[in-house]
């Protein structure tokens, strides 16, 4: 097992750090007890529960004792509506100093020319980013065309016209069930209800990206915005061909990296696998790969920075200050070497792991892996996702089922389970370690049948053959006990 510092998932430079942390929490822990003992009991459960789990779960991580301890400060009382140096409330010098700080890592880390460290989500990224591009590219032009300056100078008919042309953009994005994100356009999200929505898919056989096919779409579509990115698609995009065909159409280009961010960082991906400097435009969440709190951020190139930054009032509320500093202290972290050897044991490991899966006769759409996800199609086990996902957490693995391209399960039962490394590599898992959780969850699907119903055979019910969970169960406990959760942080 590697030591990691980061996460003081090791004895040796993570003692001392590790017996400070405990008693932190101890003493917070008592504090809540004191007003409400259910909340004190359910963070200690689902400690417990994070501790006693192989979590397999792909946009999931365990953040350091650092990045959690911060967001518990006085920052949550702020209010700092407005941008650094520029607030619509005073007293805001030390938000500044934390929010500046986020910015500045977080430009360093990823080599952008801008950061913009408020948004509290992924979707909220996208949400800013969508509108820095509307503002930018429809906005200015349609002020200027008319002479104003301000959008409160325009005339009620003016306006209107105006908020017809922001609402009658076109966006193109990936297919959700071939990996993309709801936020991309779909309907049941306000993406979908704010643009035209076309998407490219993967090529049928292959699974794998068709640059060929996004760039027809993007010749017929004319789009203002192309989309990339993914939260379900096992292999790297090249955006530097995703850019080329942006700028062939005219279009923005808008990259979501908010499941990678941590391989961009850690520099796994680089040169044309870099979204940074091939997008105008990128958006993230900061508690994935990336191992830092909940929450999000855009890095933006010039042309679109100053609309970025207006992201409150445009689109935000206050910011979460205690999120900024604790995305400033995970940014800190990720800008070490130790981070960097992170990233490669994510791609290392979950290549592992397709291969601990492809060894045992398992389907994978693609046919393997090279980032940190695994799409495992559970129809040759027969069955669905749903019931695979079940299955798996009876036997005390947590995964999340997710569609195959064109599945014939559709979006609820689906026929896949989505898989990813980083949370288990944060433990200290290994290579040979995730052979073992293949071998584990073959075992579990491969003993798990579909109740029959009178109509057929269910798509949510299941039997798990006896004993089945408990021989998994065993073997997990081994493959946990080695690698701890935050090993020394007694509560
Ligand atoms: N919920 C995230 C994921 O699991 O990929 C994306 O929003």
């Amino acid at each position: 097992m590697t030591a990691d510092p980061v996460t003081s998932n090791a004895a040796a430079p993570g003692a001392e750090y590790a017996e400070t942390a405990s008693a932190a929490y101890r003493a917070a822990l008592q504090v809540i007890e004191s007003v409400e003992p259910r909340i004190a009991a359910a963070t200690r459960k689902e400690l417990a529960d994070q501790r006693d789990s192989l979590k397999l779960i792909a946009s999931e991580n365990y953040a350091s004792p650092a990045v959690l301890l911060t967001m518990g400060s006085w920052f949550s009382d702020k209010y700092a509506e407005g941008t650094i140096g520029h607030r619509f409330y005073a007293g805001c010098q030390n938000v500044d100093t934390v929010e500046r700080l986020a910015a500045e890592h977080a430009r360093e880390l990823f080599g952008a020319p801008y950061a913009y460290v408020q948004p509290h989500s992924g979707i909220d990224a996208n949400l800013v980013a969508f509108w820095a591009i509307l503002a930018t590219r429809v906005e200015v032009p349609e002020l200027a065309a008319l002479g104003a300056k301000h959008v409160n100078d325009l005339s009620e008919a003016d306006w209107e016209k105006l908020r017809n042309k922001l609402g009658n953009q076109r966006l193109l994005g990936m297919s959700l069930d071939a990996g993309g994100h709801l936020t991309h356009g779909f309907r049941p999200n306000i993406s979908g209800k704010m643009f035209h929505q076309r998407s490219y898919g993967t090529d049928p056989n292959t699974g794998f990206l068709d640059y060929g096919a996004v760039a027809d779409a993007a010749r017929e579509f004319k789009p203002l915005i192309i989309v990339a990115g993914y939260s379900a698609y096992p292999r790297r995009v090249d955006f530097a061909k995703m850019r080329e065909i942006a700028d062939e159409v005219g279009a923005t280009l808008m990259v979501d990296m908010a499941h990678f961010a941590g391989l961009v960082a850690g520099k796994v991906f680089t040169g044309d696998e870099d979204p940074v400097p091939h997008a105008h435009v990128t958006t993230t969440t900061t508690h994935k790969s990336l191992r830092g709190p909940r929450g999000g951020m855009v890095l933006a190139q010039p042309e679109y920075s100053d609309a970025v930054d207006k992201g409150c009032p445009m689109v935000l509320g206050g910011p979460l200050s205690h999120v900024m500093a604790a995305k400033a202290v995970a940014l800190a972290e990720a800008r070490q070497p130790a981070f960097q050897a992170y990233a490669q044991r994510v791609a290392d490991n979950a290549q592992a792991l397709a291969d601990g899966f492809l060894k045992r006769d398992a389907q994978l759409v693609t046919g393997g892996t090279d980032n940190h996800i695994v799409l495992l199609d559970v129809t040759s086990f027969g069955l669905t996702g749903r019931q695979a996902e079940s299955a798996l957490l009876d036997a005390g693995i947590v995964t999340n089922r997710n569609s195959v391209p064109a599945d014939p399960n559709g979006a609820w039962y689906t026929s896949g389970i989505r898989l990813g490394t980083p949370a288990l590599t944060t433990r200290g898992f290994e290579a040979d370690d995730f052979d073992r959780v293949a071998d584990l969850i073959v075992d579990v699907l491969s003993n798990t049948q579909p109740s029959a119903t009178p109509g057929g055979v269910s798509k949510a019910k299941y039997t798990l053959a006896d004993g089945t969970a408990e021989r998994v169960h065993a073997a997990s406990a081994e493959l946990l006990e080695a690698n701890p959760l935050y090993p020394g942080l007694t509560l």
